[in-house]
């Protein structure tokens, strides 16, 4: 099966998406998500320019020497912008070959290793009483994991209170919305947030929180010792991950489960935690992480160390990516949880799927591929739209991490 075309498509059925797909000689196609959040033109030219003149002519069914091509062949290794890229053409070409084999993706990967795919959701308030509504809220519709976000008061635009309802969406402006953040307010808010939801909402619901990247390791290890007694699922992104020791600290002072990794692009942005059992979660996703090819990597590692997966899936990941993960999450024996934050019905009706949410999970359907399709003709009528992710600084005005 020869590789005859392949086209990025960019559109903004409410946010933007890009998608790489591949056309074979055969007449099958496979699609790929290729989506960086408020980065999306780099991607674009990097799969225009160096990526898609590579194809043209391969056999469609290697992908794995393909990956090698694309990942040794550029001599310049890793980075969100290339491991992006390559990420789309892998997702597109197991999208290709398990729909060439008639079988869902899962199916190639070596099948499900459970029924469905535990997930979780995003409750978001203005203040604690509106977050524990919102988790109500998400109970009822059948999740059983629930990450819980704040405003925090005094402190304008913290990280998780996002415009819109079901679907939270950060990247809001042409040029950076300023936030504040003041760790201070935060480390002693947080407990009471936690504390108010259990109070309302009982021990069994799975509760989970991001911190995103904000506090120093010390810091970090003091929010989780000051959670444990509201037993969260995970702390995600507790401190700044680009040295790995750091969480040597934090894990000196807490038993909260530790996630990182959604900005992750390689194993090796996590060699260090996983060997060193200083995560719980690995959350590296097919989109930014080099697609199915590398995340069998990445999670064969993590299972030696009993380190388990919770893939990123936010809105700024198309469905592409979802269905693509789903795949992954029903087939990876250390699965432990995916994120799922809901599209807008503009972007469903752009990306037709196959997967499906029941009672807290979600399942990739049995389409053979990835179960994810786009509609060129819609996606056309939502051109790109620039938009970037906020910024965070200090009461002082110090730029800190967003
Ligand atoms: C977040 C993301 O879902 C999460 O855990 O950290 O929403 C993140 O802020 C966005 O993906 C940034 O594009
Ligand atoms: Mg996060």
């Amino acid at each position: 099966m020869i590789i005859r075309n392949a086209k990025v498509i960019i559109c903004s059925p409410g946010r933007n998406f890009v998608t790489l797909k591949i056309e074979t000689d055969q007449g099958v196609y496979g699609i790929g998500d290729a989506t960086l959040n408020g980065r999306e033109k780099a991607v674009v030219a990097y799969l225009e320019d160096h990526v898609v003149p590579l194809l043209i002519g391969r056999d469609a069914s290697r992908i794995e020497d393909i990956w090698q091509a694309l990942y040794r062949g550029a001599y310049w290794r890793r980075g969100p912008i290339t491991m992006t890229a390559i990420a789309a053409v892998d997702t597109a070409l197991w999208d290709i070959k398990a729909k060439a084999a008639g079988m869902p993706l899962y199916q190639l990967l070596g099948g499900a290793s459970r029924n469905g795919v535990l997930v979780y959701g995003h409750a978001n308030g203005a203040d604690i009483a509106e977050t524990v509504d919102q988790v109500g809220r998400y109970k009822d519709m059948g999740y059983r994991a629930i990450r819980a976000q704040s405003g925090i008061p005094g402190v304008k635009g913290a990280y998780g209170v996002g415009r819109g309802d079901m679907y939270y969406e950060p990247a809001d402006a042409i040029l950076p919305t300023e936030t504040l953040w003041d760790t201070s307010s935060y480390v002693t808010f947080a407990p009471k947030l936690f504390e108010a939801i259990r109070n309302e909402h009982g021990d069994e619901i799975e509760l989970l929180h991001d911190v995103h990247h904000r506090l120093s390791p010390i810091e970090a290890g003091r929010l989780g010792k000051s959670l444990e007694p509201y037993r969260l699922f995970w702390m995600e992104d507790c401190t700044s991950a680009e040295n790995q020791e750091a969480f040597q600290l934090v894990r000196q002072h807490t038993v909260t489960p530790l996630a990182v990794g959604e900005i992750f692009n390689s194993i090796h942005d996590c060699r260090e935690l996983i060997q060193n059992q200083l995560i719980d979660y690995i959350r590296a996703t097919v989109v930014h992480a080099g697609g199915i090819t590398h995340m069998r990597q990445i999670a064969g590692l993590a299972a030696l160390y009993q380190v388990r997966t919770g893939c990123h899936g936010a809105t700024d990941l198309s469905p592409a990516s979802m269905g693509a993960a789903l795949h992954f999450d029903l087939w990876v024996p250390n699965f432990g949880i995916q994120e799922y934050m809901r599209h807008s019905e503009e972007t469903d009706a752009v990306f037709p799927h196959s997967y499906n949410f029941e009672d807290g999970y979600l399942h990739p359907g049995e389409t053979p591929g990835i179960g994810v399709d786009i509609d060129e003709k819609l996606a056309a009528k939502y051109p790109y739209q620039p938009r970037q992710l906020p910024i965070a600084r200090l009461r002082d005005g110090t730029m800190w991490n967003w």
